[in-house]
């Protein structure tokens, strides 16, 4: 994980300003410049400079694009680019994004501003950028071919819209809509309420959800994938490089989720129960809100989900379908458990030197050392207190501790756990203590322990009751 003090120097450190390079003196003087972020870290919130107050959110992994005010709008200045993006230590991927980093920077606005993007585009082709889940005049929706022409390469459009609703919306093209999401361009969006103490929360955290297939040792994604990505990534960052997400013990926590990918994703939080309190529509009214420990976010939603931190800990923070939380190396694996390759390893090495037989016992690979292509990274990794997290992709960690500092985002290290209260290995204290195991009803016989001979029988075999160890 992204230590405590890249983690604090990266707002300012990382941001760097390129926007009057990109033009002619004449256009510099109007364009508003494009700051560029070159770190991965988590960039401290962006406490708004002018127009309404709000209380700013946290990008995982990422920024807050900064603005400036002119008669009374809002300008921005985004850059679609080609950039390198690590998605975790040893692992670098080439994408596409915005401003130096996929997915681009958050956009925050308050309700009612008036707002002006530019958007220059330095990619080898045409691009635009559909404002996803916004109410604003049709030619302002970015749609290439319907409600505008491409912005072809080197050139630099203009949208301008009233945020008319406070939510969560997301950037995205809609121009070569598959290469280019495939690629990495996508940002968040969040339009603060009028009034700041109306859903008010301590600490805001926002995360867009994408997808790559990038063979092992390569760097670019395939773009042609429909479905059969080896990357499932939050803020193009897979685990162990995502930073966690830090709470004080009792703060009320929002996590804003924006599902850029092609399928939907089961977002699971541990040990706290969140209401959905947000959806790509708006506010969900309170009486219309249930508790949940899992939410699905499907393929262009947003849902921000909200909870009070209220149990110290380290709680995993994942998606719950299990290959999301696996790096590229465990995609298309054969399944091993229960044979026996005793020998074969040996046999295959001298025709394949170097060939690895895995898991037969099991898919763990956690604690295994394997030689790895380069630019790639294992399938299940993280080290954590205990040992081996075996986990990578969506996956990250849910820090809540007493006494935290209101705008401290560093990470506290690992949770101190009260003594007594972590789950042990039971050493026989007492053997009259170990309550019985009963088997199902009608279980089959216990499989004899590996290299003892099992009598072959057939099942329903007419000796073959099932009860017959009972
Ligand atoms: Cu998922």
């Amino acid at each position: 994980m992204t230590n405590r003090r890249s983690f604090l120097t990266g707002a300012g450190a990382g941001i760097t300003a390129l926007g009057a390079s990109l033009v002619s003196r004449a256009g510099a003087a109007s364009l508003p410049e494009a700051p560029t972020h070159t770190s991965s870290a988590t960039a401290a919130p962006l406490a708004p400079t002018g127009g309404r107050p709000y209380n700013p959110v946290v990008t995982l992994n990422g920024w807050t694009l900064p603005w400036r005010m002119k008669d009374g709008v809002k300008e921005f200045h985004l850059v679609a680019e080609p950039v390198v993006r690590e998605f975790a230590p040893g692992m670098q991927a080439n994408l596409w994004g915005y401003n130096g980093q996929s997915p681009g920077p958050t956009i925050e606005v308050v309700e009612g501003d008036r707002v002006r993007i530019f958007v220059t585009n330095r990619l080898p082709e045409h691009t635009s950028v559909h404002w996803h889940g916004q109410l604003l005049p049709c030619g302002m929706d970015g749609v290439t071919g319907l409600t505008q022409p491409g912005i072809q390469p080197g050139k630099t459009f203009v949208y301008e819209f009233v945020a008319r609703h406070a939510g969560t919306f997301m950037y995205h093209p809609h121009a070569d809509e598959m290469q280019q999401m495939a690629m990495g361009m996508m940002g968040f969006w969040v339009t603060h309420p009028k009034n700041p103490r109306q859903h008010a929360v301590d600490r805001d955290y926002v995360m867009l959800l994408s997808s790559y297939d990038i063979e092992p040792g390569s760097y670019t994604p395939r773009t042609n994938t429909m479905l059969d990505f080896n990357l499932w990534t939050i803020n193009s960052r897979v685990f162990p490089g995502l930073d966690p997400m830090v709470a004080r013990l009792g703060d009320k926590v929002r996590i804003r989720v924006g599902n850029l990918t092609m399928t939907n994703h089961p977002i699971h939080l541990h040990g706290h129960r969140f209401e959905v309190a947000g959806t790509d529509g708006g506010w969900v009214p309170k009486s219309a809100r249930w508790p949940e420990v899992t939410t699905d976010v499907a393929v262009g939603q947003m849902r921000a989900i909200e909870f009070v931190a209220d149990a110290p800990g380290d709680w995993a923070f994942h998606c719950h379908k299990s290959h999301h939380t696996m790096n590229a190396m465990g995609h298309d694996v054969p399944t091993l458990i229960g044979v026996d390759h005793q020998g074969v390893a040996e046999k295959i090495n001298k025709l394949v030197p170097g060939y690895m037989v895995m898991g037969d016992k099991g898919g763990s690979m956690g604690d295994m050392k394997m030689p790895l292509p380069a630019n790639t990274l294992p399938m299940m990794s993280g080290d954590g207190p205990f040992g081996n997290l075996e986990m990578g992709g969506m996956f990250t960690v849910l820090k809540v501790r007493e006494g935290l500092k209101r705008g401290d985002y560093g990470d506290p290290g690992w949770y101190r756990h009260p003594a007594g209260t972590v789950a042990r290995e039971w050493t026989g204290d007492g053997a009259e203590a170990l309550p019985p195991a009963p088997r199902a009803p009608d279980a089959r016989p216990a499989p004899a322990p590996a290299g003892q001979a099992m009598d072959a029988r057939k099942p329903g075999a007419k000796d073959m009751t099932g009860h017959e160890h009972h």
